[in-house]
């Protein structure tokens, strides 16, 4: 018989004598929460659950890979062992368990901490990674730490959770076109949307200045157009084998690489590969600038339809997600009517490799046929328009949603066209645009263009602690916080940040 062993009036904990480790338990208020992003619903009790060198982690069938991943999570910091076991739970075990109930979704998941243990139930594995997020952020921050932290109590306040996502795509986007960034610096950005419940990482793969993805029938893509960047810097590129372990470490993760071939403007890198890809069969001059719009495919030419076709059929087969970005932005040295119909055309090639086309606004334009996505970023009409023919849209309104743009004045890295955007800012706004119903809207994403961005650091700068405003807003139900309590929460984060080596900017809108 197992009984819990209070020791009132001590802020002690006594161990429970049993075959696991115990429970530990004390009766301490378990104070403010600071979770980010805000789940649908928490209800506190008094006291805590402390996580011992015997505590385990008892993954149902199917839960496996996620309680790894937690184990994993918890070993650095606290130094204890985390078994991964499929035993039964004893006291003061993490248990992980999948069930039937479907009702909120697949991303939705119920967490109890008590004084027999954390208790994790979702109806998918996604929903139980999404639980074991916020068991971490219940821990002290410095769970966080990539190395053993001493004296620390590693407690958990009792409280139970359920939760769910306001919207299904919840995305973050990385330009690794403008500067490359390798596979090491893509994984830790990944580290950090999956903390934050984001489920789509949009890659930005080619644009004027470099060409980032490895595609066997054009090689001279990645061999020419991989070795330039803005600046004139060395660029690079991903092998398959490269792009596939980022895929991997995604889905670990519960999220979605989305690849974005940017056509027909942004191209510059492609036609500098290959000459006959140009009307007069000359290669352009690679570009290491930073203007827009001075490109275009060359629609008439038939090997342009062949280099399509054969770069979204790689594309596609590396992709295990449902989505393909075929960028369609800016495309001002493309006639209107041109690029009507190559986007139409390459809808079919998508829905030919059994994707769903995803591009930005200016895809409205084109008399395009549900289901297909268009990704808001400026001008409302182009948004409303593709909603009109049935499209579904990703909000990313620059103006609150460009992780690119400089925080103000002060800021040394960064943009500026869509005006600053401070903390507050990237946390104020509402996703469901003027003219379009919530059900029209697929979810929200974060950008991070990289003219400015050349290192890990910048990434850092520019996108945390915005990012995580973002995230709230993909994932919390609308309304559910408000910027002066946010302002709180988002503070108890830097430790967080911190401890996970994230260089964030530390706004003066934030008492750190
Ligand atoms: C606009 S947003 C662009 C990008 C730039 C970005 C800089 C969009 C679809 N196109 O090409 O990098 O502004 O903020």
């Amino acid at each position: 018989m197992w009984h819990r062993v209070l020791l009132l009036g001590w802020s002690m904990v006594l161990l429970n004598g049993c075959a696991h480790g115990g429970s530990l338990i004390d009766d301490d208020p378990i104070g403010e929460l600071a979770l980010i992003p805000l789940p649908v619903s928490v209800a506190g009790d008094t006291g805590h659950l402390h996580l011992t060198e015997g505590t385990r982690i008892v993954a149902s069938a199917g839960a496996e890979p996620v309680g790894e991943l937690l184990a994993q999570q918890l070993r650095p910091s606290t130094g204890y062992p985390f078994d991964v076991t499929d035993e039964d739970a004893a006291p003061g075990d993490i248990q992980l368990q999948l069930d039937d109930g479907e009702g909120e979704g697949t991303e939705a998941y119920r967490l109890t901490v008590s004084a027999e243990g954390v208790l994790i139930t979702a109806p998918a594995a996604a929903g139980l990674f999404y639980g074991t997020q916020t068991l971490l952020q219940l821990l002290p921050a410095s769970i966080e730490s990539a190395t053993a932290v001493d004296g620390v109590e590693w407690r958990v306040p009792m409280v139970t959770i359920e939760d769910h996502p306001r919207f299904e795509w919840r995305g973050a986007m990385l330009d690794v076109a403008r500067h490359f960034f390798g596979v090491d610096d893509v994984k830790r950005f990944i580290d950090q949307l999956a903390r934050y419940k984001l489920n789509r990482f949009h890659i930005h793969l080619t644009d004027d200045q470099g060409w980032r993805i490895h595609i066997d029938a054009w090689p001279d893509l990645t061999a020419i157009g991989g070795a330039t960047a803005v600046g004139g810097g060395p660029g690079g590129f991903y092998t398959k084998a490269d792009y596939a372990e980022i895929v991997a470490y995604a889905a670990a993760r519960h999220i979605q690489v989305v690849p974005e071939i940017d056509m027909p403007g942004h191209i510059n890198a492609a036609l500098a590969s290959y000459g006959e890809l140009n009307p007069d069969g000359e290669p352009t001059e690679p570009y290491t600038g930073i203007d827009v719009g001075f490109s275009s495919l060359w629609l008439d030419g038939e090997i342009t339809q062949q280099f399509v076709t054969d770069v979204l059929g790689e594309v596609a087969a590396m992709t295990p997600g449902a989505h393909l970005h075929i960028g369609g932005d800016e495309a001002a040295a493309t006639e209107h009517d041109d690029y009507v119909a190559f986007i139409q055309q390459v809808q079919g090639i998508v829905g030919a490799q059994g994707k769903t086309l995803v591009g930005w606004e200016e895809i409205g334009n084109a008399a395009l046929d549900a289901p297909f996505v268009a990704q808001y970023w400026r001008s409302s009409d182009d948004a409303l328009a593709a909603a009109a023919r049935g499209g579904q849209v990703i909000v990313s309104p620059s103006a609150h949603a460009y992780l690119d743009m400089m925080y103000d004045a002060e800021s040394p890295i960064g943009l500026f066209w869509a005006g600053y955007t401070d903390v507050e800012d990237a946390y104020r706004w509402d996703p469901v645009i003027e003219g379009l119903t919530e059900d029209q809207i697929l979810g929200v994403e974060a950008c991070l263009w990289t003219e400015t961005v050349e290192t890990r650091d910048h990434i850092d700068y520019l996108a945390f602690p915005r990012l995580l405003g973002h995230a709230e807003i993909g994932w919390s139900a609308a309304g559910a916080g408000s910027w002066d309590e946010y302002r709180t929460r988002l503070a108890a984060h830097g430790a967080r940040l911190d401890a996970r080596g994230i260089a964030f900017y530390r706004s003066p809108l934030v008492d750190w």
